[in-house]
């Protein structure tokens, strides 16, 4: 067992701490209240490599592996949880999956212009009816000719409005049931596909939209992988997702517990420090015992990925389940330790309270997470299959 970073990771934790600090902490706020998008802080991300950690060199990625994108991703969010979604719209939910299960043709045309931010991605799996029961989506891909023709919709699209490329699901053959789900690449600036953007509590330097797709015709070459491989592609694709969610979820608790800490510091009362008051204490225990085992949880299944064990469906759910919970915890100390200063919008704290509750939704949430781990547990169903 190795727990140290090594000397290469160290330096790009580091570094990555460092872009944060200049590029998007100053900024995060006014993002935040004015629902900014930041597409130049993203494309600079691009071109430092932050989004092809686990991409071969071949198609643009630097190889460095899922535990250095775990750790760009916890810096990142430590500055901004919106930011941090574009690991997931720019690697994980679609290069990766492009990477996995797409053509030599695919790979080589998808691939660079997501990793390099030059084309924004978003990956659409939620429809109104169909949020923790992935399989009872409705979207459906006629065979027309050698394409196809997509009619559906699609919810809660992290990107969806600014995406040039989709990661989408739909049946190809409902009769087929699980097996008749297939994915497709989808170019987002084509007749049929509209979004609209959806207000939300956090959040909201990341624009999450509705997708209508409306007699969409496909060209046959944007099927990913055969008609029928879409249950595998979205499950395996969100087992990579849930891991960066659970990094963006350290960093943000991490931020919880640095303006803690900054706060327990400088502020007086009753003649002495806040942090030398035992309550406080607790709090300030509590959140950094609890980041630093959601941190091992989820360098833990960065590891194993790094070995090729990318179906550690289990040790995935055991870091974004923890995480989800630790976060929300965390804020809610953050608050309780800044008083008034936490719940005015003049501080960071506000923002990381409504980011932080997001991390018991998305990527499935916290039920679904203790669902898997429980089946697994009691012997109904194996994680990792
Ligand atoms: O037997 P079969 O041939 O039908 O196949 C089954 C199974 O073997 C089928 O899927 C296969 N399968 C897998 N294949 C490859 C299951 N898991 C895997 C896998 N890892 N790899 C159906 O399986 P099942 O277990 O019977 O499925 P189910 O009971 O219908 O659903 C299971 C479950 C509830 C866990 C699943 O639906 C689920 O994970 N739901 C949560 C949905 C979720 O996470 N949504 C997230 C949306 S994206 C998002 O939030 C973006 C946020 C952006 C951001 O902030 O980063």
């Amino acid at each position: 067992m190795e727990f140290e970073l090594s000397d290469e990771l160290q330096a790009m934790k580091s570094a990555a701490r460092t872009f944060t600090e200049k590029e998007i902490i100053p900024h995060a706020g006014a993002w935040d209240e004015e629902h900014v998008f930041p597409l130049d802080v993203i494309r600079k991300m691009g071109e430092l490599g932050y989004f092809g950690c686990p991409i071969a060199e071949q198609y643009g990625g630097t190889e460095v592996g899922y535990l250095a994108q775990c750790l760009l991703c916890e810096e990142v969010s430590r500055g901004s949880s919106s930011v941090r979604v574009a690991f997931n719209t720019q690697c994980m939910g679609t290069a990766l999956s492009i990477m996995l299960h797409g053509s030599e043709e695919q790979k080589q045309r998808w691939i660079p212009p997501l990793i390099s931010a030059e084309k924004i991605g978003c990956f659409a799996i939620t429809e109104p009816n169909a949020g923790s029961d992935v399989l009872a989506m409705r979207a459906t891909a006629r065979k027309d000719g050698d394409g196809y023709v997509l009619n559906g919709s699609k919810t809660w699209i992290s990107f969806a409005s600014k995406a040039d490329l989709a990661l989408t699901y739909a049946y190809t053959d409902r009769a087929k049931g699980s097996k008749g789900l297939s994915a497709f690449v989808i170019d987002m600036h084509v007749d049929g596909v509209t979004t609209s953007v959806l207000d939300k509590l956090g959040t909201r330097a990341s624009p999450t939209s509705e997708i209508a797709f409306d007699e969409v015709r496909l060209p046959a070459d944007a099927l990913l992988g055969p008609e029928g491989a879409g249950v595998k592609i979205v499950f395996s694709s969100l087992n990579q997702t849930r891991l960066s969610c659970a990094a963006g979820g350290v960093g943000l608790a991490q931020a919880c517990l640095d303006a803690a800490l900054q706060y327990c510091n400088e502020r007086e009362q009753f003649g002495q420090a806040v942090g030398k008051f035992q309550m406080n204490q607790t709090l300030i225990a509590e959140m950094a015992a609890e980041i630093e085992a959601a941190r091992l949880l989820t360098y833990r299944a960065a590891w194993q990925k790094d070995q090729g064990q990318l179906g550690n469906v289990l040790e995935t759910c055991y870091a974004k389940y923890i995480t989800g919970l630790t976060v929300t915890r965390c804020a809610e100390r953050a608050m309780r330790i800044l008083g008034a200063y936490g719940y005015s919008t003049e501080y960071p704290v506000a923002r990381y309270y409504r980011d932080a509750i997001l991390y018991q939704i998305v990527e499935g949430t916290t039920n679904i997470q203790q669902m898997i781990i429980a089946q697994d547990q009691l012997g109904y169903r194996k994680a990792n299959r």
